[in-house]
């Protein structure tokens, strides 16, 4: 019964937080005034391109080379790529690949970052705070927005006939009304490989937002079948693409992947939120973190519950 009162007020308090009025004008109060004082002014046509299509669909793909250099392309896919090459992970890898089902974990990923230290310095950090990015997340959700985290996950092949399980099922994520994440494909992802797949028009006020909306805190794993019961196939997007590929995603809306039955698939991910999101903070802070050299908008991104002042 005391179980029954306390999830009931749980919801009720994430239903407000979450209510569009208390999100924007209380929780997100700071991180837009901040930004109409600081409008992205001089964007470039890529990033009115990616936005436009974010926007509408919900997902987007381009070359990172769009927006970085080949210079920092190479230095990031080199610093991952050695990763992906030490000895104990290619043994993991090896172990892992087509390991037995295992119900709702995500047995089919290994998580390549060890530590969860933010280290500004890690080419994985840069990238995560590249300038380019934070002036796309931010135009998007209309307000400075919050870093909460990366992973870089080898996704590993799975047994013949696996269910899909976890993150290889449609869902929505429970971070937030409105989140961005940026994929990045450090080798070729053909449809053996697992690619991200995303049901345009299931984010924001898009046509399918309301098909099994997420009950906050919790975030909506329909059942299988039931998505493509209602929602035409015709919706699906397939991110298959070259190594290079970078794909802008609210995940608030419909999307799944990680399914792989030939290729590993090295994928690295970045979550960019407003300040009210619910989900734990995806990295630790270091006892002394300068960040003196970074723009007001990095900073922010920062700010984080938990930050040693
Ligand atoms: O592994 C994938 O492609 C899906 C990732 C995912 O569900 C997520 O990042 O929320």
């Amino acid at each position: 019964m005391l179980n029954r009162i306390k999830q009931s007020i749980r919801f009720k308090y994430y239903n407000l937080r979450m209510s569009r009025l208390v999100w924007l004008h209380v929780f997100n109060r700071r991180g837009r005034i901040l930004f109409k004082r600081n409008l992205n002014k001089n964007l470039h046509e890529i990033q009115k391109k990616i936005l436009k299509d974010l926007r509408k669909n919900g997902i987007v793909f381009v070359k990172i080379t769009d927006l970085i250099s080949e210079q920092e392309w190479e230095s990031l896919r080199l610093y991952v790529m050695n990763k992906v090459n030490e000895p104990g992970v290619q043994k993991r890898i090896k172990q892992n690949r087509s390991a037995a089902y295992k119900g709702d974990e995500k047995y089919y990923n290994i998580d390549l970052i060890e530590s969860k230290v933010l280290d500004l310095k890690n080419p994985i950090y840069t990238w995560a705070l590249n300038e380019k990015i934070l002036q796309i997340a931010n135009e998007y959700m209309g307000m400075y927005v919050k870093f909460r985290g990366v992973r870089l996950w080898a996704s590993l092949p799975v047994p013949p006939g696996a269910p899909e399980t976890a993150s290889q099922r449609w869902h929505r994520d429970l971070d937030d009304r409105q989140l961005m994440k940026t994929f990045v494909y450090f080798d070729d992802v053909d449809e053996t490989a697992g690619p991200l797949h995303y049901i345009r028009e299931s984010h924001g006020a898009g046509t399918w937002n309301s098909v099994f909306p997420t009950p906050f805190p919790l975030g909506s794993y329909p059942p299988p079948g039931a998505i493509e019961k209602v929602i035409p196939k015709e919706y699906i997007t397939k991110a298959v693409g070259k190594a290079g590929t970078l794909i802008f995603c609210d995940t608030s809306g419909f999307h799944k992947g990680g399914y792989c039955t030939k290729k590993n698939r090295y994928m690295l991910f970045c979550l960019y939120a407003s300040a009210a999101t619910i989900d734990p903070l995806g990295y630790i802070y270091p006892s002394t973190l300068d960040t003196s050299n970074l723009s007001p908008r990095a900073r922010f991104a920062l700010e984080n519950e938990g930050m040693p002042s």
